[in-house]
């Protein structure tokens, strides 16, 4: 095999000089790491953790599992891959999945690549030589013509805004930085804040230990639809494995990327637009989306996002099946969600959390109307209340998107900051690259369906785009690839143009950064959906790579630097099952 000249270079020398340095060995880069060294590219991948698997290596959490069915939510680029693992259960929990990213990691030959406990904090781009120099936080300096950011859309917690959050005298942990050890709950007293996604798992799991007292602080109640988790049965695994080509292809082309597996032993899933159907249709449709579960509904009504009639039959369908699963009225009506549409928040698949509150050793604390004051040693204070714990657990979510991107001191073109280019919101060309930051790519951040998508399909699309363009670069002799400014300008208009066709941009949600106090109110993902996104990169491949700046050695291989346009973009988010 023929290597690029800098592997040349470097294998001689022995320097830390590298085609591409990957960071993060989370889902986005092992794959990353594997399509490049496969093509005889020299990579090296930095990872803080002591192991692979990124927002499913940090998130261990009691209760930790994927709310879509683990045979989609799993990578698409091998057949033997798909083949030949197992799910034990259709949702997995946390535990599997980090096995099966540490089995990839083995299968595909990964680990000698990966630099583990290593977290990447500074990058520099070095104009003349038309290179990066990243630094670590275990003070080691590495080069590299590009720089792959696999950092994830959930990797930096939220640094919860509570006083003497810091003053507690039992344990305390964040959901998204559990620590490797076992915690015993036996006759504790647990208090856990935050009831998203992250909350609701880890109250299900703790409740089911043999604790004393759990005590949830609920600030915003949420949409909870069932998940109905069951074992993997072999009938189902069997079809669902036989039917993988077509399935991942649908998921490729569709709304958000999740898509509902036809599988005989499942329900089936009726798809289409609800606001006009009659009473009896609308009920019919309505309880299918119950049996069916988890989060398929943004296929199964695909007015969602666009109808506030359709959306508010299904919310109001899915308030009255919370207030028929809790017993106590005035407890069933504080969990009930409102204010808001469903879809906007992040919906919750649940396995028995709504029940957890039919018992007396567990309570509710309505934070909304009595505000947490303070962190005390001995545990929480609200405004009306004390709760003395053994055990807090902050479940308050993340810096979404963008975190991680401005978690590392990234400097491009002239020294200028990304922390200063994003200061006012994300700016990029198709979520891919940025103006002034030559030779970095992102994969599923924001400006691309990333934070809004199904993250498997999504990563495996930007992996492979990615590669095709490096390949061409390699081909055509470029060392310098950047987006330029006029197409940054008219992606980022796009997805703001986008998102506010839809019903989701209005509420305060982690998804416009407000959850996170002074972020910029940007909504942060692209929402024309996974299936016109990927038509877009594919058009801008196929046009020579418009919008991107290409330079030679010595010539500008640019095509064009404006980007053509998607053309009218229907909102097809919620569709296409
Ligand atoms: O975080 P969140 P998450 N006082 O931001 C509350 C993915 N995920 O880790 O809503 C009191 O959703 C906050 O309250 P409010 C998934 O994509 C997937 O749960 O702001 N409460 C909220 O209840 C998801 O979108 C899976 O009023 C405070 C909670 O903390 C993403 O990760 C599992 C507070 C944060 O909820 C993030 O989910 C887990 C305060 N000071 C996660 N500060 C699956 O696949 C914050 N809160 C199933």
């Amino acid at each position: 095999m023929v290597l690029p000249e800098s592997t040349a270079r470097s294998e001689r020398d022995g320097s830390s000089n590298y085609d591409v340095i990957v960071v993060g060995a989370g889902f986005a880069g092992l794959y990353m790491l594997h399509r490049l060294r496969d093509a005889g590219y020299r990579v090296k991948c930095f990872e803080a953790g002591s192991g692979p698997g990124g927002t499913w290596y940090w998130n261990r959490y009691p209760g930790s599992r994927c709310d879509i069915h683990s045979l989609g939510y799993s990578y698409a680029f091998s057949a033997e891959l798909e083949q030949e693992w197992e799910w034990s259960e259709m949702y997995a929990a946390q535990p599997e999945i980090e096995r099966y990213a540490n089995h990839v990691a083995d299968r595909f030959e990964l680990r000698r690549d990966i630099q583990f406990n290593t977290r990447v904090v500074s990058g520099t781009y070095d104009e003349a030589g038309r290179a990066w120099t990243i630094k670590t936080d275990t003070a080691e300096t590495a080069s590299t013509r590009y720089l792959v950011m696999a950092t994830g859309g959930y990797s930096i917690p939220a640094k919860p805004q509570i006083e003497g959050i810091g003053s507690f005298k039992g344990e305390a942990y964040f959901t998204n930085q559990w620590p490797l050890h076992e915690v015993d709950f036996t006759g504790k007293r647990v208090g856990i804040i935050g009831t998203g996604s992250s909350g609701t798992q880890t109250a299900t799991a703790v409740a089911a230990e043999p604790i004393k007292h759990l005590y949830v602080f609920q600030r915003t109640a949420n949409f909870i639809v069932p998940g109905w988790n069951a074992p993997a049965t072999p009938e189902y695994t069997r079809e669902f494995k036989a039917g993988y080509a077509k399935f991942r292809e649908t998921a490729r082309w569709s709304g958000n990327g999740t898509v509902f597996p036809q599988v005989s032993t499942l329900p089936k899933l009726t798809t289409g637009p609800i606001a006009d159907l009659d009473a009896d249709a609308l009920k019919e449709r309505l309880e299918q989306l119950w049996v069916t579960g988890g989060l398929y509904f943004f296929g199964g009504v695909s007015d969602l996002m666009t109808s506030e009639a359709a959306n508010t039959r299904v919310s109001d369908f899915f308030r009255q099946k919370t207030r028929d699963r809790v017993r106590d009225p005035k407890l069933a009506d504080l969990l009930t969600p409102r204010g808001f549409f469903i879809g906007e928040r992040r919906i919750i698949a649940d396995n028995g959390y709504l029940e957890i509150f039919n018992r007396d050793d567990v309570s509710l604390v309505d934070v909304k109307s009595d505000p947490i004051t303070a962190v005390t040693p001995s545990g929480v204070k609200t405004r009306d209340g004390e709760y003395p714990l053994d055990i807090l657990i902050f479940a308050t979510g993340f810096d979404s998107g963008t975190g991680a991107m401005l978690n590392i001191d990234l400097k491009g073109r002239n020294g200028k900051r990304f922390a200063d280019k994003w200061a006012d919101g994300p700016l990029t060309y198709l979520g891919l690259m940025a103006n002034d930051y030559p030779n970095m790519f992102m994969i599923a951040q924001p400006g691309s369906p990333s934070i809004r998508s199904q993250v498997l399909v999504s990563i495996e699309q930007h992996v492979d785009w990615i590669f095709d363009m490096l390949q061409h670069a390699r081909e055509a002799g470029v060392v310098e690839i950047e987006a330029s400014r006029e197409a940054e300008e008219a992606w980022t208009k796009h997805v703001s143009d986008v998102a506010a066709k839809s019903l989701f941009a209005r509420a305060d949600t982690q998804y416009v950064g407000a959850n996170i106090p002074g972020k910029p109110r940007v909504y942060l993902a692209y929402l024309g959906g996974v299936g016109v996104y990927r038509k877009t990169c594919d058009t801008v491949r196929e046009n020579g790579y418009e919008g991107f700046i290409l330079k030679a050695a010595s010539k500008d291989l640019t095509k064009s630097k404006t980007w053509a346009g998607a053309g009218e973009t229907p909102l097809v988010w919620g569709t296409a099952v």
